[in-house]
């Protein structure tokens, strides 16, 4: 009786520690850009900081699926402020398009015009500290998070690895 209850155990834990283990410690931005950036904990920490507050974190469904509490957060676009894409007409940045891509995997879009040109962009953060940890010791980092969503784990994209720039067809 008692290995089978053991590998029961075993079977349930791996998934969810699989789950909570993918951290990230940098992002890389690159596509059709000028230059590549590049941001490690630290650099994103120079950034100014913003009071989030509370955010209440649901799924597609629109079902609670916990509270982020105590945040602070960069907002995306003053990281990405010198960010150069490669079209010489700023007309035609409206055709650009910014996929967070996380370490699982998981994929975000954000239009060139929902960050730099609308409210959605004074709403997108990477999350510098959440539930009384700083960003170094959060599980989930690199967080990113849009409270004025209305599904917010939709875009509670954890462990963000990437963000990659490209433009529609
Ligand atoms: N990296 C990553 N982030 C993710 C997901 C995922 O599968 N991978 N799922 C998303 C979905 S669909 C939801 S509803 C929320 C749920 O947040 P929680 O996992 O903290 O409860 O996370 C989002 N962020
Ligand atoms: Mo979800």
């Amino acid at each position: 009786m008692k290995k089978p209850t053991t590998l029961i155990i075993l079977l349930i834990c791996i998934p969810i520690w699989g789950q909570t283990s993918k951290t990230t410690d940098e992002i890389l931005v690159t596509g059709l850009l000028e230059k590549e950036l590049k941001f490690s904990l630290d650099d994103i920490l120079k950034y100014p900081s913003n009071t989030i507050g509370e955010v209440a974190i649901t799924n597609h469904m629109g079902e609670p699926r916990g509270t982020a509490k105590q945040l602070t957060g960069v907002l995306v676009k003053d990281l990405l402020e010198n960010m150069e894409l490669k079209e010489e007409s700023p007309k035609r940045f409206s055709e650009f398009y910014l996929t967070f891509v996380a370490i699982d995997d998981y994929k975000v879009v954000y239009s060139w015009n929902e960050i730099f040109n609308s409210p959605t962009g004074e709403h997108l953060f990477l999350i510098t500290s959440r539930d009384g940890n700083e960003l170094k010791d959060m599980p989930e980092r690199i967080l990113v998070l849009t409270p004025t969503d209305f599904k917010t784990g939709r875009r509670h994209i954890k462990g963000l690895s990437r963000i990659i720039v490209e433009r529609v067809k």
